[in-house]
């Protein structure tokens, strides 16, 4: 058995996937009400060597963290004094800590939903034991050129004995020095190839066991090794997370599956992925590219061999990722390309990396705000010598950083006077984003929309990009992101990513993406984010929605290769882990089962939850109560593999009462989906009035909350859902009720989710017509449909829609419901016209088609009957039930629709025609 995980002081590892952080809009300041605070103790107190309790207040705050000097993310434990807020306290073990320690704190905002941070607070340890020893090579400096003979010096120092120094050469061995007083020396003798570039790495052990290593020297003989950095184009990109990158170097089924997804362009006629951001962060205790560095080899030369580039992606090395950003974690973030460096340094052409992806984003600190341009400054410096290791080694690395689409617009990244430090450039003053083009060689642009074109789409936010990367002559450096994660639990709205429209859309849309972005020079392609959820976004969400399909395979994964352990980590809560299992194909995700009793039967009926990691907290349960666990992996085709051996814990003690989900349903009815969920009291089984927040899923990101009502009951309604079928769901975020915590464990079981689907007619001619001197123009081709009315004394502005849906003679007989369905596009509403009724007339068996219809030559009126109004505001689905007018109708070939604003509010109403995305429907019920 592999007992490949080296355990230290990790109890609750954190996956912090980067781009998860990111913050739609712009920058975000949370609302006062959420806070967080450190005091028991202040900036530059001296700690004791031994387990000192850090503590302090929050309010408005849940999931809150203690981040240990941007090394570990841990767990707070909670003292509530209410629902909201309360005491917190972290038992922090000095004993492993010399020097300064930062403590920050990190929650999740109630109101929000954003991250909320503490002030960070500096400590001191003064503690020997715990000593790490600075080696630095002083001779020869990096950035230089050696002979056949060199002879490299190094320093040592630290609190205990110096016991050994060892040096590295594009990592080799580690091969112990000569001690020569208070220098260390090793005689290097290069092979007799001219010209070569080679890095040289120092580590020192102390009397202890502690251990430093140096940052890397980079010298060259003759002219050093060829640099070629043509810039490639990379369409298209995929980011893949460490979740799914450690599968793919220790599974090499993972690599079957990824290929297969990657080359599909049939099943959403998508573009082939050429380029991989593979996730190389350290994972469960594995630093894959110090590590595991045959595993790696083995996997670029595999992915070369199937044609793909392979960029090893990176955040700043420190826990929470953008931490990197600042100076004092510099040393930290620059490793990371020290690295990939030195990685490639030691591996053959054919494994080595083509690029690097940088993930670092310094907005996400509340500096970035509150203090710019100080943050702003310190990430450039660090991407500056970023790149300054790319030169000194010779690499031939395309370096790039995923940026948020708005470095070029928001006032946070306005007026940045940056010049090159390292050599002796001007400064200049201008875009975030123009700098950080100036410096890398490419960058991918996180353009987090679900639409492409027009006000704020994915193609407005990347032109100046896209332009500027021309004027300094950088082509195939602007690669354009998007989004497919679920974003809706994390504060975004839901037009950041495409989840909910589905891949059938979203490639729709990156179509024209390419049909603008392709003749520009600078255009680096599209990446996409990211694997994990890409492999889950269906056609569209409905009965009819497809799935991506793996390649076939019956044969279940392994048993995983460490039995799980558990840990209690509150009253309610426990942390279980567990080793890696092995699967022909892809592991897709860990099975969790729970049981009363170590004996239980493992099956669907006590299944806890899945995780896609080796680690999984199960939330919602009864305190002061032993639960078991069982853990089976699942791969990608559903294969259930063994079960492992039984851990058990128990959770704490409380105070606090259990409440339950006593019943939850969903309904789709008249174009809503309505979510009642009744909460009670466990033991006595009356209800609680409770605050409830919760999301609805699938094809709607709307996010909800609100109190439940004497009977401890709440329904919440979504948005208007247009299309004539798709699928809905719902999930509860968070009950809360004063002496209470949501058991969730022990709710009843419910499926909150519902599919629709009804018969549509779709319309087979639309136009709008414009009034006096436009009177003989058509605008049968327009995809938007325009509507507007105003007094007669205005000429030539008024407009009205006109929408014919062609139908056989049957389609309306026995009628339950007939609703016009059309959408608008964008919110009408300003200070002084909240909404405009829109008039909507109906008439049978019109001649007109949308190729010649104008003001002029539109058809009689007097044939027209008003069937109803519509008030239009917001952007999205509008409806009206037209069954009573419809029913009446007899032999019908055509129908059509007339839309006009008779109240002449002078408001233009864009519709989306048929020749757009969302185009009108008749939607017919039997
Ligand atoms: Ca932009
Ligand atoms: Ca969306
Ligand atoms: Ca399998
Ligand atoms: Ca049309």
């Amino acid at each position: 058995m592999k007992n490949w995980i080296q355990r230290r002081h990790i109890v609750f590892l954190v996956l912090l996937i980067p781009l998860l952080f990111f913050q739609g809009v712009s920058p975000h300041i949370g609302y006062a009400e959420s806070s967080l605070t450190i005091t028991s103790h202040q900036n530059g107190d001296r700690l004791p060597v031994d387990v000192v309790r850090i503590s302090g207040s929050y309010s408005a705050v849940k999931n809150i963290e203690v981040i240990i000097d941007a090394k570990t993310v841990n767990k707070a434990q909670l003292v509530p004094n209410s629902s909201e807020s309360g005491e917190w306290f972290y038992d922090l073990d000095t004993n492993e800590i010399d020097g300064s320690v930062e403590i920050v704190l990190k929650g999740t905002s109630t109101i929000t939903r954003y991250s909320t941070w503490s002030e960070p607070l500096l400590l001191e340890v003064d503690n020997n034991k715990a000593n790490t020893p600075k080696v630095m090579i002083q001779d020869p400096k990096t950035d230089t050129s050696i002979t056949k003979n060199t002879k490299v010096t190094v320093t040592a120092s630290g609190k205990n004995d110096i016991e050994a120094v060892y040096i590295r050469v594009n990592g080799g061995e580690w091969t112990l020095t000569k001690k020569n007083s208070d220098i260390y020396t090793y005689h290097l003798v290069t092979l007799s190839e001219r010209d070569k570039t080679y890095s040289i790495e120092a580590k020192a052990m102390d009397s202890l066991g502690n251990i430093g290593l140096s940052q890397t020297v980079y010298v060259r003989t003759g002219n050093g090794r060829s640099v070629d950095t043509t810039p490639e184009k990379q369409d298209r990109a995929m980011w893949i997370w460490e979740n799914a990158s450690y599968n793919l170097i220790y599974n090499e089924g993972s690599r079957k599956v990824l290929d297969a997804f990657a080359k599909d362009t049939t099943t959403f006629n998508q573009d082939a992925i050429t380029t991989l951001y593979l996730g190389v962060d350290r994972y469960y205790g594995v630093d894959m590219l110090e590590d595991e560095r045959e595993r790696v080899r083995n996997f670029i030369s595999w992915a070369h061999q199937k044609g793909y580039k392979v960029h090893a992606l990176i955040a700043g090395g420190t826990k929470p990722p953008h931490f990197g950003a600042f100076d004092r974690y510099h040393e930290i973030a620059l490793r990371e390309v020290e690295n990939i460096i030195n990685y490639n340094l030691s591996s053959r052409s054919e494994e080595q990396f083509d690029g690097v992806n940088i993930d670092i984003e310094p907005y996400i600190a509340s500096q970035f705000k509150t203090e710019k341009p100080s943050l702003q400054i310190q990430y450039l410096n660090l991407l500056e010598k970023m790149m300054d290791l790319k030169r000194v080694s010779d690499s031939s690395l395309s370096m790039g950083a995923a940026i948020p689409n708005w470095y070029d617009s928001s006032p946070y990244a306005e007026n940045i006077t940056w010049g090159p430090n390292l050599n002796d450039g001007e400064r200049e003053t201008k875009w975030l984003s123009e700098h950080i083009q100036d410096i890398l060689d490419y960058i991918s642009i996180m353009d987090y929309r679900d639409f492409a074109e027009g006000s704020n789409g994915i193609i407005e936010r990347a032109l100046d990009e896209i332009e500027y990367a021309v004027t300094i002559n950088k082509p195939n450096s602007v690669v354009i992101g998007v989004e497919t994660k679920d974003i809706a639990d994390g504060g975004d709205p839901e037009l950041i990513s495409f989840r909910e429209e589905g891949r059938t859309y979203m490639e729709q849309e990156l179509d024209k993406v390419y049909a603008t972005m392709n003749s520009s020079p600078s255009f680096g392609g599209i990446a996409l984010h990211h694997y994990d959820t890409l492999r889950y976004l269906p056609s569209e969400w409905s009965d009819d929605g497809v799935f991506w399909e793996p390649p076939l395979d019956t044969e279940a994964p392994t048993q995983v290769d460490r039995q799980p352990k558990a840990l209690p980590t509150s009253y309610q809560s426990i942390f279980i882990d567990y080793g890696r299992a092995y699967d022909n194909g892809e592991v897709e995700h860990y099975a969790i089962y729970r049981g009363l009793t170590p004996d239980f039967t493992p099956d669907e009926s006590n299944l806890a939850g899945e995780s896609r990691g080796l680690s999984y907290v199960d939330e919602g349960l009864l305190a002061d109560t032993t639960y078991y666990y069982k853990v089976a992996a699942v791969d990608v085709n559903g294969n259930i593999g063994p079960v492992s051996a039984v851990a058990s814990a128990t959770t704490n003690q409380s105070s606090l009462k259990p409440l339950k989900v006593e019943e939850a349903s969903i309904i789709y009815s008249n174009g809503k989906a309505e979510v009642t969920i009744t909460v009670s009291d466990l033991k006595t089984g009356l209800p609680v009035k409770s605050n409830l927040s919760g999301r609805f899923e699938f094809v709607s990101g709307k996010v909800v909350n609100g109190t439940t009502n004497d009977q401890g009951q709440i329904t919440f309604t979504s948005e208007t859902l247009g299309t004539h079928s798709g699928k809905i769901g719902f999930k509860i975020n968070a009950i809360t009720a004063a002496g209470y915590y949501w058991a969730s464990s022990k709710d009843v079981s419910y499926d909150l989710q519902t599919t629709w689907a009804f018969e549509r007619m779709s319309e087979s001619e639309d136009a709008y017509i414009r009034s006096d001197s436009y009177g003989d123009i058509n605008y049968g081709d327009s995809p938007i449909l325009e509507v507007k009315g105003l007094e007669e004394s205005f000429q030539s502005y008024d407009r009205k829609a006109y929408i014919q849906f062609s139908s056989d003679p049957s389609s309306l007989d026995n009628l339950a419901r007939v609703t016009l369905k059309f959408y608008v596009d964008r919110g009408i509403s300003d200070s002084e016209v909240s909404s405009v009724p829109l008039s909507i007339y109906g008439a049978v068996n019109q001649e007109w088609n949308e190729e010649n219809i104008t003001w002029n030559s539109q058809p009689d009126s007097l044939t027209f009957s008003k069937v109803g109004e519509v008030g239009v505001s917001a952007k999205g689905w509008y409806q009206i039930d037209l069954t009573e007018w419809a029913s009446s109708l007899e032999n019908v070939h055509s129908l059509t629709f007339r839309l006009s604003d008779d109240a002449l509010m002078d408001r233009l109403v864009p519709i989306q025609s048929k020749e757009n995305t969302n185009a009108p429907t008749l939607e017919i019920r039997k």
